[in-house]
């Protein structure tokens, strides 16, 4: 390479790296709500319920009557926030702890104290399946005694507060994940129709009240929300007074929820006359986890602010909790805490910066956010890799996200990683600086480096892709990268016995990769065969694809994360798609010749563990899955491992399972689950849909009916997952064939699916 064009290369990647312009976005809107720093110097003095004042908002929080005793607290409180939840002293159990018994000492301190300072009350909540009073729970009722205890219930509690108490949640959490209705005890004795007396009895008692229906995982586009949005329209259609539907945004740091699919959301219920309120709003952090994850925190307040900024639909926030120092969190989600806007001394986190400042920009005319409306706007269809900053220029594992090698780039259609004992491995990369600072761990039974061809030969490639350019370093298994016309300096090594390569990538021409999203992928070959009778027969990557890396295609991304970074808010390379084969007829089973003919991927990301994304050793749990269409059906077949079936947890979710997710078109996401050895369980889907498996547990057949035939080419948004638990305890591995957070049943994270 010549020396003109490695100095214009370095020019390109330089700039490409300092300005961000790796990315095209055709969507303005949508770069602006993800693509700008965040900025944690709080820019006003005002205190967040003036500033929501100014844009007709109520920003409020949940607490106890014990929290008030507290003078920080008290003092935070009421200069923040001007509403206010009862975070438990409304409930059944509280305010009727023997039937016929009201006890509104607590409550009533809430709503004194909410009229002495200002703020409108929410009453939390007049229908819920726990909280309850014993002697609730232990009766068996008859229909009518039932009807009769809720309607006393509400009447006396909405009633005792009538004009005082504006907002209620009338029912709480009346669906399932999967958008049935809910078994509770309200449930089993009245069926559905609680839900409707529930909210004209409160109506009655308070007509001047306005009433919401209150859910989790309802904020986006999810099974649960369509099941909402359906019943709340069948329930307006009889006239029921109903006033709006809150949502309560119990986050992890983990989940990359899009705006989009919320605005969706909240567009459709404003179209039934409905206002969104964001009820519960906290974002939880893993203990141990840095700095960087406060920013992410800010990052989804952030965008909660901004569609409340820009919805007039939303016309109240609340915070589920007021500062760290009084949380729900820890004691309910071990290893979690830090999910509030302030922290255990009262100071406020970048998550109240992020707030504020919104806030201010929407009181002020300075804000440019809107959402976008069109959900393939979003063309991201596998999660970037996480790069975590590393504390020193050396590779750390407990600063690092390992990802595992997952799909055989070279067996054609048989993408599925081979047998554990010819070659696995797992990779990870951190960044300091302009480093980039990587680990392969290798396991292999044969190591074959005397090939003339160095490609032949065991070892590990990095690709990168940066503006304009993009380089594929190789190192063979116990030698340094070979050198290219890299602009940068890079060096790998290899331990001694082949099982671990560290390597530094480094860019020339900037200061610190923080917030970068780069094309990426990174490869492990593996020969078995003896010196020069043949090739690899292997070659692993994160991602499925056709080997074609080294031309500058297909590759996937990996963010910088950081202070105040955020991923692209487009993709920046395009991995190829996962691929469904065309069938001539309806398949006969799982045993059909025609799936010989298909594509057949790994369940590879361990999504419930986000340290360490690789499977559990294949003898654990491992599989696979592949699946075709015939004219308006899509049929499926799992290839399942596992040394320990379990099926008896309550939840169906936590059992042994395969989840499917579909979306097609503009329709909703519909997630399928099989509890291994019985059929999908029932969901609201138009159409058809079965799952048979055999007798040992080791093989699934599936079809799901669509609206109309496949097309060659059509992609749909899709995903799959294969649950294992061990132990009785919990999901030990929920694995998927991308990596990600474990949303997909919120629809988000789908991957892509095109039809062949
Ligand atoms: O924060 C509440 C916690 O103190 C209670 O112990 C718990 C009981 O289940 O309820 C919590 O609040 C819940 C709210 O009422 C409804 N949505 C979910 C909230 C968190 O579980």
């Amino acid at each position: 390479m010549n020396k003109t064009l490695l100095s214009s290369l370095t020019a390109v990647m330089a700039t490409a790296l300092v300005t961000g312009c790796t990315t095209t976005d055709d969507s303005p809107s949508a770069s602006a709500a993800n693509n700008e720093p965040l900025d944690v110097v709080i820019r006003s003095d005002l205190p967040l319920r003036q500033l929501g004042d100014m844009i007709n908002l109520s920003v409020g929080a949940a607490l106890e009557t014990r929290h008030l005793d507290n003078q920080q607290f008290r003092d935070t409180f009421v200069r923040e926030f001007s509403q206010l939840t009862p975070e438990n002293e409304m409930k059944f159990k509280y305010v009727q702890p023997q039937r016929g018994q009201f006890d509104f000492i607590a409550s009533d301190k809430l709503v004194e104290f909410a009229e002495q300072n200002d703020m409108v009350v929410k009453g939390h909540a007049l229908v819920w399946h726990i909280q309850n009073p014993e002697w609730l729970e232990n009766t068996s009722w008859s229909k009518d005694e039932l009807a009769a205890v809720l309607e006393n219930h509400i009447k006396t509690v909405v009633g005792h507060y009538k004009g005082r108490v504006m907002y209620w949640d009338v029912v709480n959490e009346a669906f399932d994940d999967q958008g049935g209705f809910r078994n509770t005890l309200w449930y089993e004795t009245l069926g559905d129709d609680y839900i409707e007396m529930a909210f004209r009895w409160a109506h009655e008692a308070d007509p001047d009240a306005v009433l919401f229906y209150n859910d989790y995982s309802t904020e986006g586009m999810t099974a649960k929300s369509n099941a909402v949005y359906r019943h709340m329209k069948k329930l307006l259609d009889k006239g029921v007074p109903i006033h709006g539907v809150g949502t309560q945004l119990h986050l992890t740091v983990e989940h990359q929820i899009s705006d989009v699919s919320i605005a969706r959301n909240i567009e459709r219920l404003s179209e039934l006359g409905l206002d969104t309120h964001f009820t519960e709003i906290d974002v939880r952090i893993r203990d141990g986890n840095g700095d960087s994850a406060l920013l992410d925190q800010a990052n989804r307040y952030e965008m909660l602010a901004k569609l409340a900024a820009f919805y007039p639909e939303v016309d109240m926030i609340t915070t589920w909790g007021v500062s760290d120092q009084y949380s729900w969190i820890p004691s309910w989600f071990t290893g979690y805490g830090r999910a509030l806007m302030f922290d255990t001394d009262y100071q406020p986190k970048p998550a109240y910066a992020a707030v504020s400042n919104v806030l201010l920009d929407a009181a002020t005319g300075n804000f440019g956010y809107e959402p976008a409306t069109d959900l393939s706007k979003v063309g991201r269809f596998v999660q970037p890799f996480n790069a975590k900053p590393l504390s020193s220029a050396k590779f750390n594992q407990q600063e690092v996200v390992y990802y595992p090698f997952a799909y055989n780039q070279l067996g054609g259609k048989q993408q599925q990683l081979p047998a554990s004992t010819t070659t696995e491995g797992k990779w990870a990369v951190g960044y300091h600086n302009n480093k980039l600072i990587g680990r392969v761990l290798r396991k292999d039974n044969k190591t074959v480096v005397d090939h003339s061809q160095a490609w032949e030969n065991d070892n590990v490639e990095v690709f990168i892709r940066v503006g304009g350019g993009f380089w594929q370093f190789r190192a063979v298994v116990g030698q340094d990268f070979a050198p290219l016309g890299f602009p940068g300096k890079a060096k790998g090594e290899w331990n001694r016995d082949g099982t671990q390569f560290d390597f530094v990538i480094e860019f020339d021409g900037v200061q610190d990769l923080v917030g970068e999203t780069i094309g990426f992928n990174i490869a492990l070959s593996d020969n078995d065969k003896n010196t020069e009778s043949g090739g690899r027969h292997a070659q692993l990557y994160p991602l499925t694809g056709t080997n074609i890396g080294w031309q500058g295609e297909e590759f996937g991304e990996l963010f910088m994360n950081g202070q105040n970074a955020v991923v692209a808010s487009s993709p920046v390379s395009a991995p190829a798609p996962f691929k469904m084969s065309r069938l001539n007829d309806m398949p006969s089973g799982a045993a059909d010749s025609a799936w010989d003919q298909g594509y057949h991927y790994s369940f590879a990301f361990n999504q419930l563990n986000q340290a360490d994304m690789s499977p559990p050793s294949q003898s654990d749990v491992s599989g696979s899955w592949q699946v075709g269409y015939h004219q308006n059906w899509l049929y499926g077949v799992v290839n399942r491992n596992d040394d320990k079936t379990v099926t008896n947890m309550e939840q169906s979710y936590q059992n042994d399972n395969v989840e499917v997710f579909v979306q097609r078109g503009d329709n909703t996401m519909t997630q399928f689950r099989t509890v291994v050895g019985q059929d999908f369980e029932s969901v609201h889907y138009a159409g058809g849909y079965f799952a048979e498996w055999s007798a040992d547990g080791s093989q699934l057949f599936f079809g799901i009916e669509l609206d109309t035939p496949v097309n060659s080419g059509e992609a749909i948004r899709w995903n799959i997952a294969l649950a294992d638990n061990d132990d009785g305890q919990g999901r030990s591995a929920q694995l998927y064939p991308v990596p990600g957070s474990n949303i997909a049943y919120l629809g988000e994270e789908l991957t892509k699916l095109v039809a062949e």
